[in-house]
């Protein structure tokens, strides 16, 4: 009876193996019938407990079945090994005629694309571009710019100071000064660039922001250049059909000062939500360079004039494509970047 229960054992095990499906299955036949507590297992502890006489034979009978099944279980595993790895190169299969995943080379900046828009109309009037150091010194930021002692943009308030004497630069204007104290007249230039103002951030204030200024200086130079430079340049920024308006301004370094307008694209001067019911967006400010700047450099005023004018590259940018907080262009998001190229 118990030589019947090995075979019996045995049979089960075989049929158990061949229907397992998977190695996992297999391994939980292993451990049903070979396991601590298997069934083959259980079997052979209890030999002690049959008769002596039928010990020998049934002993070996069971211990015959147990190789047998080791046996067995290795050979099923190594054929649903085999068969789960074609199964796995099948459906892993790579195709290697499938064209490659073209690298994405990203897009400029928004910004970068007004401020290079900016610069290509200018250098197309003969303007030749300067750049300089964002840390200046009192002197060049204010003192040279006629820019009095009391007046607010001195203020520890507003601008970044780094000791007493230097400071973060509040505009480009001092590379309108180092340019005129190192090369005599004629001049054109423009000077783009980053700059820094102690703002809080809100929709239409950001502590760092970019700039384009610009300078000519010559003999007989006049408000009716600047003023025809600027227009070419609202119409090639805006649009062939942009009309422009100068309205009286004040500035400590220009005198007369202009803040240039351009008609509301937008709604076409009726008045909407943008212009805020006046018709007109500001652009720019400008004006003729101030005889005492002119002065501050070592030029004789009486001799050569010049016009200058600035831009925030934002505001020309929120304008352009309509954008209504300034933010957007700094915390980027790649899902705002992505739209101007
Ligand atoms: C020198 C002489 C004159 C540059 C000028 C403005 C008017 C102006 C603002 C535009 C928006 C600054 O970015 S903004 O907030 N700029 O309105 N800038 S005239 O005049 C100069 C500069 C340097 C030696």
């Amino acid at each position: 009876m118990a030589d019947k229960r090995a075979s019996e054992i045995l049979k089960g095990a075989r049929g158990e193996a061949a229907r397992a499906k998977s190695s996992a299955d297999l391994e939980q036949v292993r451990v049903k019938y070979l396991g601590r507590q298997g069934i083959l297992t259980q079997f052979l502890r209890s030999l002690s407990s049959i008769p002596v006489a039928e010990r020998p034979e049934v002993g070996r009978e069971a211990n015959l079945a147990k190789a047998e099944i080791e046996t067995l279980l290795g050979e099923r595993l190594a054929e649903l090994k085999a068969a789960e790895r074609r199964h796995a190169l099948e459906s892993q299969r790579v195709d290697l005629t499938l064209p490659g995943r073209r690298p994405s080379p990203g897009t400029l900046h928004p910004l970068t694309l007004v401020q290079d828009e900016i610069i290509e109309i200018f250098l197309g009037l003969g303007f030749a571009v300067a750049e300089g150091p964002e840390v200046e010194s009192d002197f060049y930021n204010f003192e040279a710019l006629n820019i009095p002692r009391d007046h607010p943009a001195r203020d520890m308030q507003d601008t970044f100071y780094l000791s007493e004497d230097v400071l973060l630069r509040t505009h480009t204007s001092p590379m309108q000064i180092r340019i005129m104290k190192a090369m005599r007249p004629p001049l054109r230039y423009i000077f783009p660039g980053r700059v820094y103002r102690r703002d809080i951030a809100d929709a239409s204030h950001s502590p760092v922001f970019h700039q384009v200024e610009g300078l000519a200086v010559d003999r007989n130079i006049s408000m009716g250049d600047l003023k025809g430079t600027l227009e070419l340049f609202a119409r090639e920024m805006f649009g062939p059909r942009t009309t422009t308006r100068f309205r009286p301004s004040f500035f400590p370094f220009t005198e007369p000062s202009a803040e240039v307008d351009v008609r509301c694209f937008l709604c076409g001067g009726e008045g909407c939500r943008v212009c805020k019911q006046s018709g007109w967006l500001e652009i720019l400010g400008s004006g003729m360079v101030h005889p005492q700047v002119l002065r501050n450099v070592g030029y004789d005023p009486e001799e050569v004039t010049g016009w200058a004018f600035g831009m925030g590259v934002e505001r020309i940018a929120m304008l352009k494509y309509g954008i209504d907080d300034i933010r957007l262009f700094f915390e980027n998001d790649l899902r705002f970047l992505t739209q101007f190229a």
